[in-house]
């Protein structure tokens, strides 16, 4: 007979280790519950080294650390660091098309009825450009990494507090979308993730995007303009743009067994549980 740990069990592992422990099998419920013990023992153990390292030699959060890798990789690429309000008004999402019929809307966390906690930050991100362009004849190149919310269903890949990262290059000097390939790689090396697919996929928003996905999790969304949201920002040139989610890049980087361990957590700390 073969037997697998409990949801209850493998949940318990999970919080400390980052095995695929759903997968494992025993000849016995006494070899299971054993097994269990024995390895929940030791992945308490191995946290507990972590926590130790963790206060032996004090350093930047694992988060943090890659968002200012990502950004000083991009700032050396002639991008300027942004930062817009994380409340944003229920106009500038409709500008994006997140009305009541989208699902996205039904994500939005609403402080009152004309602002919200944004869930993204490309609406933002197009008014900062449109209003550098009347500055300069040369492209505009502008990034911001900073947290927004959403409703989401609890998983292992999403949070409702998450980081974005996105880019946008309005202008660019040859082919949007082969240069939208370069930004990504930039990124994905500054992750230090350099193996990665890039596959189409439909998008509510964006219709046509170019995802990067890997082993199946997608870590980031781009699309090439002109496109159908321009106009309602006033935007024409061509661009390329692109959206990342930092936890997930960690959570990958770092072999976490949820994302819960890589963001802004009151439980997890670099990957270690702490409560
Ligand atoms: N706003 C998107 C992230 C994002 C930024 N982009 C994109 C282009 C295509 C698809 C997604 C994006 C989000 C461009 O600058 O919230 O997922
Ligand atoms: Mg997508």
């Amino acid at each position: 007979m073969a037997v697998k740990y409990t949801d209850a069990q493998v949940q318990r592992l999970r919080e400390y280790g980052n095995v695929s422990y759903e997968a494992k099998l025993f000849e016995s419920i006494a070899d299971r519950d054993a097994a269990f013990s024995k390895e929940m023992s030791e992945a308490a153990s191995a946290n507990e080294a972590g926590i130790q390292q963790m206060i032996g030699h004090p350093a930047r959060h694992g988060l943090t650390q890659i968002m200012s890798d990502i950004s000083n990789a991009l700032v050396a690429d002639g991008f300027i660091e942004v930062r817009t309000p994380i409340i944003i008004s229920r106009d500038a999402l409709a500008r994006m098309t997140i009305t009541e019929e989208k699902p996205l809307f039904k994500q939005v966390f609403w402080l009152d009825e004309k602002r919200a906690l944004r869930p993204m930050l490309a609406t933002n991100l197009y008014t900062v450009m449109r209003s550098l362009r009347d500055h300069t004849k040369g492209p505009v190149k502008i990034f911001e990494v900073g947290s927004c919310f959403r409703k989401e269903s609890h998983s292992g890949m999403h949070l409702e507090e998450f980081t974005m990262l996105n880019l946008v290059d309005m202008g660019p000097a040859g082919d949007p979308t082969e240069t939208l390939k370069r930004y990504i790689d930039i990124v994905m090396k500054a992750a230090h993730l350099p193996d990665y697919n890039l596959v189409h996929e439909e998008s509510d928003v964006y219709k046509e995007t170019i995802d990067v996905d890997i082993n199946g999790q997608e870590v980031c969304s781009a699309a090439v303009g002109p496109h159908y949201l321009d106009a309602a920002h006033d935007v024409h040139e061509p661009w390329s743009g692109a959206g990342f989610g930092i936890e997930r890049l960690l959570t990958i980087k770092e072999k976490y067994s949820t994302v819960k361990k890589g963001g802004a957590s009151l439980s997890y700390l670099n990957g270690c549980k702490i409560n």
